[in-house]
Order: structure tokens, then C-alpha cells, then sequence
């Protein structure tokens, strides 16, 4: 048995018991107790159906945001300046890479079947990051991605490190350092280019223009039209809302603005003394809504890509299969020769 065998069987059991009213209900309790004593839901463990449905949704969507996430900085690794700068990017792109297949995995221990994943993905019928479907412009745009989307991913991600799915909180661990790495490789070549020419300076000013309001954005809708928060919380998948972890954003991305000597596109934004925190214009909600649904700028481009990857991979899929049904072929073979155990 594969292991999301095991578990699917272990889930079935476990509903099975559930099917009795009064097991239902003493296992909905001790879900819920387990909830409100800030422990783990682990895999083999009884959970609603909605709260399987709501992770399936919120990690899938996290790493098909990882992957599609790989092409808008991965255009720009032949066109680095410089060998250090390539080697970097190089690596960070493929840091996104593991950072999709762990999470996949997380989303194989609910049950779900990665290819199903990637199918949902390519026919358009689950989500990804409405942040990846920008142009990167220039080179400037690398070090904005690392500093603005990176540094919206710490402060999104680094509380789901505490979210009660076992499997997602640890997998958010490791992402969660190396986004923070990613996060200094940005604002370091942002740095750099600041030191520069006054050209360079105009490259960073610009990238910060474009990607500013889209950075907003990544966090999703206010949370007055956020349709899954409340329940989200209530199940320790989201521990802060949108607007919560967004201003967490502004107030952490403003000094270091000042530090670069970059100003941020918003001539609102100001300390507010009462409130302890900075208080910004709102975000155009339409200009997301409509990249959600499909029509930002590089959408067309993003699918189109990872559609021409997922055929041009094919072979490899095809190779692997052919590979572990002779290696289960040998296997079997092997066990015949030795006959029955004992
Ligand atoms: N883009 O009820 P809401 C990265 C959808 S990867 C597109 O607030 P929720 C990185 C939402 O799915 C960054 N769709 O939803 C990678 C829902 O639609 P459905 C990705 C969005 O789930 C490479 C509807 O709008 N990070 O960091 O409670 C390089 C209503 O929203 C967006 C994660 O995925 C959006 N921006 O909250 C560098 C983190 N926002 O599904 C960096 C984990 C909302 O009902 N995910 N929608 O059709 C989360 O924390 C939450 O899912 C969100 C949304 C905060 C994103």
C-alpha cells in the first residue's frame, strides 16, 4: 500500500466509526478539543470533511503558486547580470520548485492525488497567486519580487507555521526559512543596484512602483468579502485575517523603503500614532478580482507555459511508470523465488 493508501484507508475507517451518530459525535468533540488545545491534526486522525476540503483548496493553491511562481523571476536567469547573480536566482527559482513538492505532499496526506492537482491546475479549476501573473520588466523587478513577495509570503506564511494541520505547519518550517533568505537576496540586489547609476536607481524606483499595489493584493480580498476567513480561524488553518497580516506587511516594508531610499507609490501612507500603525490607501479590489478571474496581464502567458511544461514532461512521467512497474515486477519475482515467508 502507497501511504496515501494507508491513509485513505485510515480515514475510511475512522468515518466509518463516524457513520453512528453518537461516534460522530464524540469524534467531531475530540476534533474540536484538539482544535481549542492548539494541538496537531495529524493525517490518520478523524476531521470534518469541510476542514479536508478547505486545506486540499489552501495547499494546492500554495503550491501551484510556488511553481507558476518559478517563471516570472526564472526568465531572468539567462539574462542575469553577472555569474554570482545567475548562480543566485538560479537557486532561488529551485528553492520554489521544493517548496511546490513538499507541499504537495502535504496535500497527499488529506487524500488528495497530485496528477489530479496539476490537472485542476492546467484546466483552470483551482487558483494560484494572482501576484505571479505580472511581467518582471528588469532586472530590478528580481530584487523587488524577493523584497515585496517574499517578504508578504514571511509574514502570510510564518504564522502557518502554528496552523493545526500537522503536515502543512511543518512544511511551512523550512519554506518559511528559506523565504526569509530569499527575502535578503531581494533587498541586498536592490541594494546594490542603489549604489549604483542613477539609471539603476531609476530601474528599482520603477520596479517598486509596479509591484507595489500587487503585493497588497497577494494577501486576497478585505476581509469584509474574504469568504473563507471566519471559518479558516476557527479552524486554525488562517491564524490572522487579510487586512491583519497586510498591515503587518505596510508597517514592516515601510523603514526598510526608507533605508533603500525608494519612495512606495502611495502618497496616503503615514504613520498613525493612534492606531500604532501606518494607515495606506485601499487597494483596487476590482484590478484583483479581475486577475483572479483571469485577465491580468500575463495570465494567458503563465497557463500557456505550465500547460507546454506539463506535455513537454510527459516522457519523463511515462519513463518513471515504466521504471517502477518493472522494478514491482522484479520485486514480485523475487518474493516468488523465495516462497512463502516462515
Ligand atoms: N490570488 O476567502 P479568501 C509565494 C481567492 S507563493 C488568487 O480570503 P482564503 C512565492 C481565494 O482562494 C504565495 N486568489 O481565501 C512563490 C478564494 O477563492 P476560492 C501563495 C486569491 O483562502 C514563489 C477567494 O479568493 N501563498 O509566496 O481564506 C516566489 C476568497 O478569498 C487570492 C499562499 O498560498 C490571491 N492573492 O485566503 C515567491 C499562502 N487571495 O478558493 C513567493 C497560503 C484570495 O474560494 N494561503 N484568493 O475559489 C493563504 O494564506 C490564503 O489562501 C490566502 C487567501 C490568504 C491567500
Amino acid at each position: 500500500m502507497s501511504n496515501v493508501e494507508v491513509e485513505n484507508d485510515a480515514q475510511h475507517h475512522a468515518q466509518h466509526h463516524a457513520q453512528s451518530g453518537t461516534g460522530e459525535r464524540r469524534l467531531q468533540a475530540h476534533f474540536d478539543r484538539t482544535i481549542s488545545h492548539n494541538q496537531r491534526i495529524e493525517p490518520r486522525d478523524w476531521m470534518p470533511e469541510g476542514y479536508r476540503k478547505t486545506l486540499i483548496r489552501q495547499i494546492a493553491q500554495h503550491a501551484h503558486s510556488e511553481i507558476i511562481g518559478m517563471q516570472p523571476e526564472g526568465e531572468w536567469i539567462t539574462r542575469a547580470p553577472s555569474l554570482r547573480r545567475k548562480a543566485i536566482l538560479f537557486a532561488k527559482v529551485q528553492d520554489e520548485a521544493g517548496h511546490g513538492l513538499y507541499l504537495y505532499s502535504a496535500a497527499e496526506t488529506l487524500g488528495a492525488d497530485r496528477a489530479d492537482l496539476t490537472e485542476r491546475l492546467i484546466e483552470g479549476r483551482q487558483k494560484y497567486s494572482s501576484i505571479f501573473n505580472y511581467p518582471t520588466l528588469n532586472f530590478a523587478d528580481v530584487g523587488v519580487i524577493g523584497w515585496f513577495v517574499d517578504g508578504a509570503a514571511i509574514c502570510n506564511q510564518v504564522p502557518l507555521c502554528r496552523s493545526s494541520y500537522g503536515p502543512y505547519a511543518r512544511a511551512m518550517v523550512r519554506i518559511c526559512k528559506e523565504e526569509s533568505f530569499h527575502q535578503r537576496q531581494g533587498y541586498e540586489l536592490l541594494m546594490t543596484m542603489m549604489r549604483g547609476t542613477e539609471a539603476q536607481r531609476q530601474m528599482v524606483q520603477d520596479a517598486v512602483d509596479r509591484w507595489w499595489w500587487p503585493s497588497l493584493m497577494m494577501f486576497g480580498p478585505p476581509d469584509s468579502e474574504s469568504s473563507h476567513t471566519v471559518q479558516s480561524m476557527a479552524w486554525r488553518i488562517k491564524l490572522h485575517t487579510n487586512d491583519e497580516l497586510r498591515q503587518r506587511f505596510v508597517d514592516m516594508t515601510v523603514p526598510q523603503a526608507e533605508k533603500l531610499g525608494v519612495v512606495l507609490p502611495d502618497p496616503q501612507l503615514r504613520w498613525n500614532n493612534e492606531r500604532g500603525h501606518h494607515d495606506f490607501s485601499t487597494p483596487d479590489w476590482s484590478e484583483l478580482k479581475r486577475v483572479i478571474d483571469g485577465d491580468g496581464p500575463c495570465n494567458a502567458q503563465r497557463m500557456a507555459r505550465r500547460r507546454a511544461a506539463h506535455e513537454e514532461g510527459a516522457w519523463v512521467r511515462e519513463a518513471a511508470g515504466a521504471y517502477a512497474a518493472k522494478q514491482a515486477a522484479h520485486e514480485a519475482g523475487k518474493k516468488r523465488q523465495e516462497g512463502p515467508a516462515g
